[in-house]
C-alpha cells in the first residue's frame, strides 16, 4: 500500500504531501496519525528552514475529514478523532519554521483546517475552500472555528461557518484568506519558490517573527480549540450527523431533526 503522507526535500525546503487520491486526500485517523510523524521529523531537523504542505493530484488539497469513517463511529470515537486532528495541526503549529499550504484543489472542512494551521496559503484559481461541516449537521473539528476567524474577522467567518459555502479562490484571496492565487500549472512552482524565499531568510529572526506574530494572534486559541472539541462532539453525538453524513454519501439532501 502507498504511504498516506509523502516527504520529499530540495534544498532547506521540505514539503510534506498528502497522498489518498481515491478519498480526495481525505484525513482519516491513519493519515493524521502519519502527518505527525512527518512533522515531528520536520521538527527534528534543524537544518529544514520551511515547510510545504500539499495534497498529491490535482483535484484536492484535502477534502476534509475521512466522511465515510465518520458514518460508522459513535460518539466517542468522533470526540477522539477530533482530538487527533486538534494534536495533529496543534504540532504544524508549533513548529519553529514558516510553514506554506500549497492548496492544488478543493481544502474543505478538516482540509480547509489544515491550510489554516499553516502561516501562508497559495491557492490554485480552480481550487474551492469552506468549512460545509453544518452541511453534514456538524461544525468545523479541526480548529476552524477559531482559525478562520483569527484570518478573516468574526463576521466572515461566521457566514462560512453558519452556511457551509464553497468559495473560490479569488473570493478567498479578496478576504484575506489566502495569500496568493496562481494558475493550476504553477501551485506547486511558485509555493516551492515562496518557501525558498522563506528558507533564505535569517533563521533566527524568522522563529522570532514566526513565534511573536502568533502570539498576539492566537492569544486563548488553546483554551477555544478545547471548547469546540466538545461543541464538536455534542454535534457528533446527535442523529442529524448520522443523517448528514448518510445524506452525503447516498448524494441526497439531508432532513434535519434537531436532536
Ligand atoms: N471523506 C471521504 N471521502 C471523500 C471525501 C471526504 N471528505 N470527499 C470526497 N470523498 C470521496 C467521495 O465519496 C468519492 O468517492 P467514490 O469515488 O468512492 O464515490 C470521491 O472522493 C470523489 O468525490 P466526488 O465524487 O464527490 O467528487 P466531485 O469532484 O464531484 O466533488 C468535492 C468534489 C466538492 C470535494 C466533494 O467530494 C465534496 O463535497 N466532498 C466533501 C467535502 C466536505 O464536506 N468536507 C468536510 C468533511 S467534514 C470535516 O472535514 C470535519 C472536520 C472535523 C472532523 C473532526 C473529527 C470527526
Amino acid at each position: 500500500m502507498d504511504a498516506s503522507v509523502l516527504t520529499s526535500r530540495v534544498g532547506s525546503v521540505t514539503t510534506v504531501t498528502i497522498n489518498r487520491p481515491k478519498a480526495l486526500n481525505a484525513l482519516d485517523p491513519d493519515t493524521l496519525h502519519a502527518l505527525a510523524a512527518a512533522l515531528d521529523a520536520v521538527a527534528a531537523d534543524a537544518s529544514i528552514r520551511a515547510l510545504i504542505v500539499t495534497g498529491v493530484g490535482d483535484r484536492a488539497f484535502v477534502a476534509g475529514a475521512d466522511i465515510a469513517a465518520m458514518k460508522a463511529m459513535a460518539p466517542d470515537a468522533g470526540r477522539e478523532y477530533c482530538r487527533l486532528g486538534h494534536a495533529t495541526l496543534a504540532r504544524l503549529e508549533a513548529l519553529s519554521i514558516p510553514v506554506v499550504a500549497a492548496v492544488n484543489g478543493a481544502a474543505l472542512g478538516g482540509g480547509l483546517e489544515l491550510a489554516l494551521a499553516c502561516d501562508l496559503i497559495v491557492a490554485s484559481e480552480r481550487a474551492k475552500l469552506g468549512l460545509p461541516e453544518i452541511t453534514l449537521g456538524l461544525i468545523p473539528g479541526f480548529g476552524g472555528t477559531q482559525r478562520l476567524a483569527l484570518r478573516v474577522g468574526l463576521a466572515r467567518a461566521r457566514e462560512l461557518v453558519y452556511l457551509g459555502q464553497m468559495l473560490s479562490a479569488d473570493e478567498a484571496l479578496r478576504l484575506g484568506l489566502v495569500n496568493r492565487v496562481v494558475p493550476p500549472e504553477r501551485v506547486a512552482e511558485d509555493a516551492a519558490a515562496l518557501a525558498a524565499e522563506l528558507a533564505s531568510r535569517a533563521p533566527v529572526a524568522m522563529r522570532h517573527a514566526k513565534a511573536v506574530t502568533g502570539r498576539i494572534a492566537n492569544a486563548g486559541l488553546a483554551d477555544a480549540l478545547a471548547r469546540e472539541v466538545d461543541a464538536f462532539a455534542a454535534t457528533f453525538a446527535t442523529e442529524d450527523r448520522v443523517e448528514g453524513v448518510t445524506a452525503f454519501l447516498e448524494r441526497r439532501k439531508p432532513v434535519w431533526k434537531g436532536r
